[in-house]
């Protein structure tokens, strides 16, 4: 458990938000159609002035706070909240940025009394240390804990919760020609090899989300590989994350700029989770929660019928 920065309230029905953890509760999930669905909507919350789909829109505190209670009020259990932009040739920010671009949301998110979970998207140890201390529950690291030396001690002591992404390479030159031996193979070693390493310095494995890292140093078709193949990452055995949302391979895939594509994040989204992720990092959290919900709902209704034969459904 948590015992800084701890967001939610004991009791809370939504998944990641009842105090024991985001493995654990989307291993709780199961087939009886009144339980709390088995997802996890990550609201992003970019807090910066370049990321590629929201760069510039919440650089102001005020602003990324009032977006991150919009996005929970929206159904996001999990506020992902970043400070330095991964897009393909971004460059790296500095900590005292980073630091002051990130805490005065997080401080602010958690005064407006947010019952969501605070996610801090960074590399740097510093950072996540003071995101902790101001209230985050959870590291996401794009760089699976390899950035920084100092970052597994970090998350490891103060027992939050913890995302081990894959990457190729770093953020300025992932997408210049990435090659893999075979993409699901390499990337499940790695994530294999990542979630061994956390655990043998002190992350619970209870505390740890596995992902793929869709776009990050990945061609399109080895994004769609990873996205078909998905159980292959989800029989490793922690939850999956997924972050597709308004990424540039959808773009070419469906000629639309960044704006536009809601539909084909949505696809992507629920095909994950019927391969079995569970957790859905998104800019959109209203639109991919409702979907999740139909999808969670169809899968479910696998089920056998409890309903007489010869009985017949109403159909609206
Ligand atoms: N994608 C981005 C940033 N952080 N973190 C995780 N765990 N997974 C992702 O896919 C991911 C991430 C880049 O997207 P953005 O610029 O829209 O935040």
């Amino acid at each position: 458990m948590p015992q800084t920065g701890e967001a939610s309230a004991p009791g809370d029905p939504r998944p990641g938000c009842s105090g024991q953890g985001l493995a654990a509760a989307a291993a709780a999930a199961g087939p009886d159609p009144g339980r709390a669905p088995d997802f996890t909507v990550m609201g992003i919350v970019n807090v910066t002035p370049d990321s590629f789909s929201d760069g510039g829109l919440y650089v102001d505190p005020q602003a990324a706070i009032e977006h991150g209670l919009a996005l929970e009020s929206q159904g996001a259990a999990i506020l992902d909240v970043g400070g330095e932009s991964t897009r393909p040739g971004a460059e790296p920010v500095c900590e005292r940025v980073e630091l002051e671009r990130v805490l005065p949301v997080i401080a602010g998110l958690r005064a407006a009394g947010t019952r969501a979970r605070i996610s801090i998207d960074t590399s740097k140890a510093a950072v996540a240390a003071a995101a902790i201390q101001a209230g985050a529950a959870m590291v996401n690291d794009v760089t699976a804990l390899r950035g920084d030396p100092a970052m597994v001690e970090v998350v490891a002591g103060s027992g939050v919760d913890c995302c081990l992404m894959h990457m190729l390479g770093e953020p300025r030159t992932m997408q210049r020609s990435p090659r893999y031996r075979e993409v699901v193979a390499d990337v499940r070693e790695f994530l294999q090899e990542r979630l061994a390493f956390a655990v043998a310095h002190g992350i619970a494995e209870s505390r740890i989300v596995l992902d793929p890292g869709i776009g990050f140093g990945k061609t399109d078709a080895h994004n769609l590989q990873l996205l078909a193949r998905l159980g292959e990452l989800v029989a490793i055995g922690p939850p999956v994350l997924i972050g597709t949302s308004r990424k540039s391979f959808l773009g070419r895939l469906t000629g639309r700029d960044v704006g536009e594509r809601l539909a084909a994040t949505i696809a992507t989204n629920v095909l994950a989770y019927e391969r079995g992720a569970r957790i859905f990092r998104v800019h959109d959290a209203g639109p991919v929660h409702d979907a999740l919900t139909i999808a969670a709902a169809t899968v479910r209704a696998r089920w056998p019928s409890t309903m007489p034969t010869g009985t017949t459904t109403p159909t609206t």
